[in-house]
């Protein structure tokens, strides 16, 4: 218990920092999460024995577990009836079960909180447990007076991003908007949050943070027992008055900018600007969390995804590999068009995760499929990769058209190639000399660094060659 203590706390306290920890007794561990989008509470459970824990990585990123309105889409999710832990993903007593299984394979759960809004529903009906409901009445918790209505356009809906109080007192999507700032509104939502706190969940992303005032979110914050994680989405646009940096006090950021860039740096191959994004305008480093991709970047197509394959990987390897911010993994299931449902059984209920049955990025998936690219060997082999530099130096540095190399030290180098061409070159390194395993491969091929600390080695095509010290045949 208590080492679990102590490494959830560590993890969590030095989640936002770029270096990473290692624990006694417990191998090495990272501060890279992962977003399970859609996966139900036994498969993320069985995720965290099997795959998570042993790479390393310190959370998982859930999605939105209260009671939501009924139908087909995956964002019913985003629509809350109650705030009874009962929901398409599993009861109560699964969401309990996962909780525990997560700890004891030492990965911590952040729960998606779902607290600027209810329903957006126009007629009454009843949610996924059965609790009966209207667009601006949830019996027992909120009522009319509890909502915004902005006035500021027809249908009070968000119409202009320019002006903040649009943007926080009208209704996004027509999502009843919550008045977050009333005393009332605070306690229901903390009863709620710190509910979770008390089935042992470690921390939140606070779901459309910038549709509520950053003192809003602050109070809100406060009210949660203990020192919860926070890690929030305000979605970065030039520009505009409400901007992540505001947020800073209560927690963590998504760094939108870096993952927009990704999209640039691939089709550029200056990846080298990696190491340098202090002209960029992001969020400080120790509070940054960076990702390749999320549920609805994936879908409005404003970033990379698993479609772009070979793409997606490298990029993913790039972050993994920074020194700037934290990332944040992402999984979730194939599809077509936004809408495209998941697997679910007869009542509706989403099913265990199968995923599918690829080993690498190379292949097409069917709609409905769970791609698992959190699994591929390029992925976890950078997770092990961050884990062995920690928080050594950039040396070594290399760079020549579309390919990009670098060391940390004595105790790993890294190649990236963004080109159609594999690349042959021979590395100096500062890596003591003998064999190691390039870890972004299947399986251990072997690179021999020389006596001189170099070593010659062929980059794949829109591929990378990894190497540390804690990986040697
Ligand atoms: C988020 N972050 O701030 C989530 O990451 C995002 O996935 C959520 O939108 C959004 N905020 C609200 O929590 C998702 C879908 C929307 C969907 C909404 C509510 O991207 O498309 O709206 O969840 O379920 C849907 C319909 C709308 C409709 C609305 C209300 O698409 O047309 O007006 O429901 O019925
Ligand atoms: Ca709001």
């Amino acid at each position: 218990m208590r080492r679990l203590a102590i490494l959830l706390t560590a993890a969590l306290l030095l989640g936002g920092c770029s270096t990473t920890t290692t624990f006694d007794g417990d191998g090495p561990k990272s501060d890279v999460g992962i977003q399970l989008f859609q996966w139900n509470w036994d498969s993320i459970a069985s995720e965290c024995t099997e795959v998570l824990g042993p790479a390393g990585i310190a959370w998982v990123l859930t999605s939105p577990p209260q009671e939501h309105i009924v139908g087909s889409p995956w964002w019913t999710a985003y629509q809350p009836v109650s705030y009874k832990v009962e929901s398409r993903l599993g009861t109560r007593e699964q969401f309990e079960s996962m909780v525990k299984t997560c700890h004891e394979a030492g990965v911590a759960i952040i729960v998606d909180a779902v607290i600027n809004h209810m329903t957006g529903q126009d007629s009454d009906g009843f949610g996924w447990a059965g609790t009966p409901f209207g667009h601006y009445e949830y019996p027992g918790l909120y009522t009319e007076k509890d909502f915004h209505h902005c006035g500021l356009s027809e249908s009070d809906d968000i119409t202009d991003y320019s002006s903040a109080g649009n943007v926080q007192n009208c209704e996004l999507v027509n999502l009843a908007d919550l008045a977050t700032e009333t005393d009332h509104v605070q306690e229901q939502l903390a009863k709620y949050l710190n509910d979770l706190r008390s089935i042992g969940v470690d921390g939140f992303r606070i779901d459309a943070a910038k549709h509520m005032p950053a003192s809003d979110v602050a109070e809100i914050v406060e009210r949660i027992d203990g020192d919860p994680y926070i890690v929030q989405e305000v979605i970065r646009s030039d520009g505009e008055p409400i901007q992540p940096e505001d947020y800073l006090e209560s927690g963590d950021v998504f760094e939108f900018g870096l993952a927009y860039q990704l999209v640039a740096w691939m089709k550029t191959g200056q990846l080298a600007n990696i190491a340098n994004v202090d002209g960029y305008g992001f969020a400080p480093s120790e509070q940054s969390r960076t990702f390749v991709d999320n549920h609805d970047t994936e879908r409005n197509r404003q970033t990379l995804s698993y479609r772009d394959g070979a793409k997606y990987q490298l990029a993913t390897m790039l972050l993994l590999a920074s020194g700037y911010g934290s990332p944040v993994l992402y999984s979730g299931y194939a599809f077509t068009i936004n809408n495209n449902s998941l697997p679910v059984d007869a009542e509706g209920a989403v099913t265990d995760v199968a995923c599918a049955n690829f080993a690498d990025f190379a292949d097409a998936y069917a709609d409905g499929e769970w791609v698992c690219q959190h699994r591929w060997p390029g992925t976890l082999g950078m997770v092990g990769w961050r884990s062995a530099v920690g928080s050594a130096e950039v040396t070594d540095e290399w760079s020549e058209g579309d390919a990009y190399a670098f060391g940390r030290g004595s105790l790993g180098y890294v190649a990236f190639n963004a080109s159609d061409v594999p690349l042959e070159h021979r590395f100096e390194t500062s890596l003591p000399a003998g064999e190691y395993c390039n870890v972004v491969a299947a399986g251990c091929s072997v690179v021999e660094v020389g006596a001189d600390g170099s070593f010659s080695v062929v980059v794949p095509a829109w591929g990378a060659v990894a190497i540390h010290v804690d990986s040697r045949p």
